[in-house]
């Protein structure tokens, strides 16, 4: 007569682990990042911004779209500009003077469209 032990094995603790990890994370001290305004922001804090403006040019073969933006709140006083766009298929569809309402985000200085539309 032959005993066979299975023994078994426990995935519990990376779970736990994870978790600690993310609480160590965003325990860390905050440093600061300027806005071209010249307000002080979180780093390392995602956050985004609503903006209205009309679309300059696009960049072809590039994710980059200019457009001369009203005030953003918080952000930039009005002006002309380019915008790193999060995804080049964004942009399909949007030609020079269309009137747009969009989105920008990110952490940091430098912020992306993340969405774009009429
Ligand atoms: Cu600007």
């Amino acid at each position: 007569m032959s005993l066979v032990i299975l023994t078994s094995c426990s995935s519990e603790s990376d779970t736990e682990r994870l978790k600690s990890v993310t609480e160590l994370r965003s325990s860390e001290t905050e440093s600061v990042a300027e806005t071209p305004d010249g307000n002080l922001v979180p780093d390392k804090e995602t956050r985004s911004y609503e903006g209205r403006g009309k679309v300059i040019r696009l960049i072809a073969g590039s994710t980059f779209i200019e457009i001369n933006h009203e005030d953003i709140p918080g952000y930039m006083s009005a002006m002309s500009m380019l915008f790193p766009v999060a995804d080049a298929s964004m942009i399909h569809g949007i030609t020079p003077d269309d009137s747009v309402r969009f989105q920008i985000s990110g952490s940091g200085e430098i912020l992306q469209i993340s969405r774009i539309g009429s």
